[in-house]
């Protein structure tokens, strides 16, 4: 059977390709939700994507996925540096989780390098565009099937 992975998109992820390209790429999120399907495909992993605006929402997706998946790929976007929810939703669900960037957080401004979520993730992975989707859930893949 086909192992569950959740990819969950944080505000503003929904307005990918129109704006910002010299940080953020040309794709859009269309573009990477059939990057990973078809990753999904390859790995045998049964693909659950999806974007909100909403801290509350990510943090229902979060549980849900703790309930009824083996793993998280998550780019929580600016959430990332602000949510104590996000941490606790994650530390709670106890699956092999990805915190996911497409830009070098590190490499901006002051406030994007510090992240709420990366204690509680099992690895991060930024700075490669929609390529990080790829790694993310190849990495997730040798956790749940080593
Ligand atoms: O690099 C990333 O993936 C980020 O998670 C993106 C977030 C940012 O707050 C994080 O620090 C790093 C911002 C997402 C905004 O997405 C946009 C897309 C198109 C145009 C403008 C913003």
């Amino acid at each position: 059977m086909s192992a569950s992975i959740y990819v969950l998109n944080g505000p503003n992820l929904n307005r990918l390709g129109t704006r910002e390209p010299g940080t953020y790429g040309t794709s859009t999120l269309g573009d990477i939700e059939l990057l990973c399907r078809e990753v999904g495909e390859d790995l045998d992993l049964e693909i659950e994507f999806r974007q909100t605006n909403h801290e509350g929402t990510l943090v229902d997706w979060i549980q849900e996925a703790g309930d009824l998946a083996q793993g998280l790929v998550i780019n929580p976007a600016a959430y990332t540096h602000t949510s104590v929810a996000l941490h606790d939703a994650i530390r709670t669900a106890e699956i092999p989780t990805v915190e996911i960037h497409l830009s070098n957080v590190f490499a901006r401004e002051a406030f994007r390098h510090h992240s709420y979520v990366s204690p509680v993730a099992l690895g991060v992975i930024c700075g490669f565009g929609i390529t990080g989707y790829r790694l993310a859930l190849e990495a997730l893949s040798t956790v749940i099937r080593p």
